[in-house]
């Protein structure tokens, strides 16, 4: 059997289990170069920028065509291998509007502040000296209440109330690449800011997202999803 052409640089309990999903739900031949982070830093390996420069994860080689950053690997992997615009709601339409807001929504709006509240509460329970400790709290303390939290809650509200007007999908009525894209910040959200039972529609999407036996295949193939 010929080798698959497309290799998945895999990075454990990353953004790369949107790539490992999408290739699952395109039935497509792949393989999986998996990479595990530094326990103490949770940082790529450097072998990672033997790939790609900035070594991060996910990248996607097919054959001579090396393609980095999570949404353009979607849109490579929807332009090339799904003609038929199954996963992808057809050009011109409120629902391909809508797909590619999404699109680009998780990376550029969704993920920021939950990188932030990463940082700041790692910042925040780093060792330091006793008596740098309070200073250390206290700016935290000051950027995640005045900043980052309002910011997430707004972002968590708008999710819930645009699924409510246009849902059961991100896209509308048909399940979409989308809801891959948009499914990390999500778990993301669920693992660190709070997002839980008091956002029911943005629980029952993310639901049957994990439902779908292509999600689950990601995850028994890449490893489990743990953001925490
Ligand atoms: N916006 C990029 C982000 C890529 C990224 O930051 N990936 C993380 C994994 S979730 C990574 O590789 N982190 C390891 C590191 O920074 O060393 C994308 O969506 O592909």
């Amino acid at each position: 059997m010929p080798k698959p052409t497309i290799v998945l640089h895999h990075l454990e309990h990353s953004r790369s289990h949107r790539v490992l999903w999408l290739l699952e739900e395109l039935g497509l031949r792949y393989e999986l170069c998996t990479y595990r982070r530094d326990p103490k830093t949770m940082l790529a390996p450097p072998e990672l920028q033997k790939v790609h420069p900035l070594g991060k994860s996910p990248v996607v080689v097919d054959g001579g065509i090396t393609v980095a950053e999570s949404g353009a690997i979607v849109e490579y992997l929807l332009d090339t291998y799904d003609p038929a615009g199954r996963w992808r709601p057809a050009a011109g339409t409120e629902a391909r509007r809508r797909f590619t807001y999404w699109l680009h929504f998780a990376e550029g709006s969704l993920m920021p502040p939950l990188l932030m509240k990463l940082v700041f509460d790692k910042v925040r329970s780093a060792p330091v000296p006793f008596f740098v400790k309070p200073v250390v709290r206290g700016i935290t303390d000051k950027v995640t209440s005045s900043f980052i939290a309002p910011n997430l809650e707004r972002l968590l509200d708008f999710l819930e109330s645009e699924l409510a007007k246009h849902g059961p999908w991100f896209a509308g009525e048909a399940f979409s690449a989308a809801d891959i894209q948009m499914s990390f910040p999500a778990e993301a959200a669920v693992a660190r800011a709070g997002l839980g039972a008091s956002r029911p529609k943005v629980m029952d999407w993310l639901a049957r997202c994990r439902a779908r036996p292509a999600y689950q295949r990601a995850i028994e193939v890449g490893g489990p999803l743990d953001l925490a």
